[in-house]
């Protein structure tokens, strides 16, 4: 009898959704389901099981396992005659920019507490392995949305360390001269599109984005094959944003890619407790895509999954959604004591720590040695340090600058009648209400 959580994937027409290349099984191949290897490690109850037939086992049942697609291929392979999933190089620069990633959250953490950033800061620690597993496989011309959470994909992406530092410290060498801090990194060169404090805010930016590569290839002719990826969490798959976008981008088969970094938790929520059907990967189906689960605590797996979803994208061929299931290590932000998450929960996670997975492979499959991989750490720990001094070094944007790029100033709000800037007024913080 099916159940309401029976897999979408089985439906025909989206089969023909999959149908990647004529002489290659698909990665996101519906016929291999198995059960997730981890998802739902939250300890908090689904809270449907008492209303609803669902069983542990359906559920199992409707999850397309990224592990089988990552044994598919690795048995598949002939570009590697070793039959691993990666190279040498590969790996080391994989571990690197987690690597990287991880330094320069536990700095911002340091740095946080001494006062040398302000507002609210989110970090990335644990999440990794999404950022890296698909960041690492874009080109420069290809667009990257983020969230709050953001400086590890600006990292990823590209823009240098000490660019990102900078920008948290509030100065002007940042990637954006200092006025978007911690939540709103941009770069042009590296086409990072934002940091959105507002969640689910960058989904339509990406999809956006998307429309104009297609436009350039299609309609302009040019020689465009650019993706997007978008990321965001599980508890923004709850907005409106997502939802409409799943449906043009699927509808005008945009190149685009729909990451959700399901951690678990938004805020003090948990997942279970606030999403009617919490099986985030099987709404890509609902609207005519892919959607596929994928273990995001394991940069080899994700990679694999992203490889065929940023291909599908490239071809032409559409829209993927993906869901990793992962782990923020630290509090929501800085500011957050952490006290609500079941130790025995983080616990679970911490000993999947993405990281010390990767090191493993590498060194028992002989792709890397303990010094390769010590100086790798020795580095980035250089690269970290170098970017603190040069932001602390760096000189404050001048005030005048909170005034550029404002389109509109109607009622001379910025600039007084005598024609200069009224935040230059002594007074100017006593109180604005009379302007
Ligand atoms: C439109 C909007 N509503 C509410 C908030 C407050 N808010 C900030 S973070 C957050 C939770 C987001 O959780 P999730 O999408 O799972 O991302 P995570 O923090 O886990 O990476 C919420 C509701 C917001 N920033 N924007
Ligand atoms: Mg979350």
């Amino acid at each position: 009898m099916p159940t309401m959580y029976s897999s979408a994937f089985a439906s025909p027409k989206i089969v023909q959704h999959l149908n990647l290349r004529s002489n290659e099984k698909p990665l996101f191949d519906p016929s291999k389901s198995a059960p997730p290897t981890s998802f739902f490690g939250s300890t908090h109850e689904f809270c449907l099981s008492k209303t609803t037939t669902l069983s542990s086992q359906h559920r199992r049942s409707a999850v397309v396992a990224a592990a089988e697609a990552v044994k598919l291929r690795k048995s598949n392979s002939s570009a590697s005659p070793s039959n691993l999933l990666i190279t040498k190089e590969e790996g080391l620069e994989l571990y690197e920019d987690m690597v990287l990633g991880r330094v320069f959250e536990d700095m911002c953490a340091q740095m946080y507490y001494r006062g040398k950033m302000f507002g609210f800061v989110h970090l990335y620690n644990g999440q990794e392995a999404v950022s890296t597993g698909f960041i690492k496989l874009l080109k420069k011309e290809d667009s990257v949305v983020s969230t709050y959470r953001d400086h590890v994909h600006a990292l990823s992406k590209g823009v240098p360390a000490r660019s990102v530092m900078s920008e948290l410290f509030g100065k002007a060498t940042g990637c954006c001269r200092g006025q978007g801090g911690s939540m709103h990194m941009f770069d042009k060169e590296h086409n990072l599109l934002g940091g959105f404090a507002f969640i689910g805010e960058g989904i339509p930016v990406a999809t956006g984005a998307a429309f104009t590569s297609k436009y350039r290839r299609e309609v302009l002719n040019e020689n465009c094959d650019d993706v997007t990826v978008a990321f965001f969490g599980d508890g923004t798959c709850n907005n409106g944003q997502f939802y409409e976008c799943l449906n043009m981008a699927a509808l005008w088969k945009l190149p685009i890619i729909f990451v959700v970094e399901n951690n678990l938790w938004a805020i003090g929520m948990s997942h279970l407790r606030a999403t009617s059907d919490p099986v985030i990967w099987k709404k890509g189906p609902a609207f005519g895509m892919p959607g596929v689960h994928v273990d995001g605590m394991d940069v080899l797996k994700v990679r694999e999954v992203a490889k065929e979803a940023i291909g599908r994208a490239r071809r032409g061929e559409g829209p993927t959604l993906v869901e990793c299931e992962t782990y923020r290590f630290r509090g929501h932000s800085l500011a957050d004591p952490d006290e609500l998450r079941d130790p025995g929960e983080k616990a679970h996670y911490s000993s999947r720590d993405p990281i010390i997975a990767l090191k493993k492979y590498l060194t028992e499959n002989n792709l890397a040695s303990e010094a390769d991989l010590k100086a790798i750490e020795k580095k980035i720990d250089e690269v970290v340090e170098e970017a603190v001094e040069f932001a602390d070094g760096s000189p404050t944007p001048p005030r005048s600058q909170l005034l550029e790029n404002v389109f509109a100033d109607p009622k001379g709000f910025g600039i007084g009648p005598d024609g200069k800037y009224r935040c230059e007024d002594p007074k100017f913080t006593e109180g604005t209400a009379q302007v």
